[in-house]
């Protein structure tokens, strides 16, 4: 009898060893879920915003899956890439160390093991070390952070000189202090066509990256950007060359670049800017030294601005194409404007009433309103054609012809 008890007691006691130790295994199992969740759950949100960034990036066709910043085509964005690695890599090793330590104290100092808590709090010696082992870190990062800054910023010795003014919704490259002393400059506008916009035509494979005219540097020179806003704040970003910068009103801010390979890059309008932010592109041709100096000639040549008289079909013909080019973005090709936001030119006052008044809107703008002093953006030769377009066109009727002279005189 007493032998019977005994042995009921035994297994009894057996059973509930077993139940407990079941019961941790499967504690233990939903543990280990749960990192496992964790951890996949973090690398996939990761991931994600990876392709999210590297979608917004510019990222070409076939580097679209590309998780990480590209190096580009310049020392300077490799030396960008080389510091955002080693801070990654340091951070992945606190991560590891942290994430490391918090899962072994999870799992081996469980409540089921019959840990018990410690009772002391404030350790100092932890509390110090806490703050000391950081702060190293943080000084580890300065030093390479400080010395790309550094380089980041150095925009002495250049090789050439180019003031970027952002216009809603433009670029302007104007070539200062360039060899030959004269300075030139032209607008950049994107050329993709209305209709690949609005889904009438199938898109074109630089969709929306795309200019008339791209800004040309040559190669293994370095080329110093002053940049500028004329309107409201723009940011001039073109990835590959490692220079993103904002171009503000009133202010210059200095970038460089200093590309190692031919090739065309583009960029965009990086600082929200008003309806047509999306429509700004920009687009670089890094070109050989003797391909610089020969489109530079070309340039200087063509920019020479032409104050021969012409006839009113002449003037019409090429102010149509110059016309849909500046000024449609807001009046719109066919003249109407926006209702309530920019005037029409038919039937306009201005358009159709004293050409000076009309020459004087165009040339100086409307300080405070979207209309602006085209005078500092077009030659006169372009600006006379638009003008006599807009005074002709859409059932305008006013007859008259407006010359270059008659601008040039004007600015005087
Ligand atoms: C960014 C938008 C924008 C662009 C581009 C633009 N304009 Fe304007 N324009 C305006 C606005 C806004 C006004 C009205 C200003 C006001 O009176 O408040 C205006 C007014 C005018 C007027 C006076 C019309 C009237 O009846 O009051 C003329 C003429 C004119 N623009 C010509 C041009 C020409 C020529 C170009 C191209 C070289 C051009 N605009 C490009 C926004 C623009
Ligand atoms: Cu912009």
């Amino acid at each position: 009898m007493q032998l019977k008890t005994h042995l009921f007691n035994e297994s009894r006691l057996n059973e509930s060893r077993l139940n407990k130790s079941k019961l941790n295994k499967s504690r233990l199992k939903k543990c280990w879920i749960l990192m496992f969740q964790i951890t996949t759950g973090s690398i996939r949100l990761v991931g994600f915003l990876s392709l999210f960034f590297c979608s917004v990036a510019m990222a070409s066709p076939s580097d679209r899956w590309q998780m990480n910043l590209s190096p580009g085509v310049t020392e300077l964005g490799k030396s960008i890439y080389d510091l955002h690695m080693i801070i990654v890599w340091i951070c992945v090793a606190i991560g590891v160390v942290v994430f490391g330590v918090m899962g072994y104290v999870l799992i081996a100092h469980r409540k089921s093991l019959g840990r018990t808590p410690a009772t002391f709090d404030e350790s100092v010696k932890i509390e110090i070390a806490w703050t000391i082992v950081p702060t190293l870190i943080l000084m580890l990062m300065v030093v390479p952070a400080t010395k790309t800054m550094i380089e980041i910023y150095d925009t002495s010795e250049a090789d050439l000189d180019i003031m970027i003014t952002g216009y809603q919704w433009k670029w302007k490259y104007e070539y200062i202090d360039n060899e030959g002393g004269e300075n030139f400059s032209f607008m950049s506008i994107l050329s993709t066509p209305q209709d690949q916009i609005n889904n009438l035509e199938p898109k074109g494979e630089n969709y929306l990256l795309e200019v008339d005219e791209p800004l040309v540097i040559p190669v293994n020179k370095k080329t110093r950007l002053l940049l500028t806003g004329a309107d409201v704040i723009h940011a001039w970003w073109v990835p590959a060359l490692a220079v993103k910068k904002d171009a503000i009103p009133g202010f210059v801010n200095e970038a460089w670049t200093l590309p190692t390979e031919i090739g065309t890059y583009r960029g965009q309008c990086a600082e929200l800017c008003g309806k047509d932010h999306g429509f700004m592109p920009i687009v670089v041709e890094v070109v050989s030294e003797e391909d610089y100096a020969i489109w530079l000639a070309d340039k200087k040549n063509a920019s020479k601005v032409d104050l021969s008289v012409k006839t009113k079909d002449e003037l019409m013909a090429s102010g149509q194409a110059l016309y849909d080019k500046n000024c449609a973005a807001c009046h719109q090709v066919n003249g109407s404007g926006i209702p309530g936001v920019f005037p029409a030119l038919i039937d306009s006052p201005i358009a159709l009433g004293d050409v000076k008044k009309h020459i004087d809107i165009v040339v100086n703008g409307l300080p405070g309103t979207a209309m602006g002093a085209y005078g500092d953006q077009l030659p006169p030769d372009v600006l006379a054609a638009i003008i006599t377009y807009e005074r002709n066109a859409w059932g305008n009727d006013v007859g008259d012809t407006v010359q270059a002279a008659d601008v040039t005189n004007f600015n005087r």
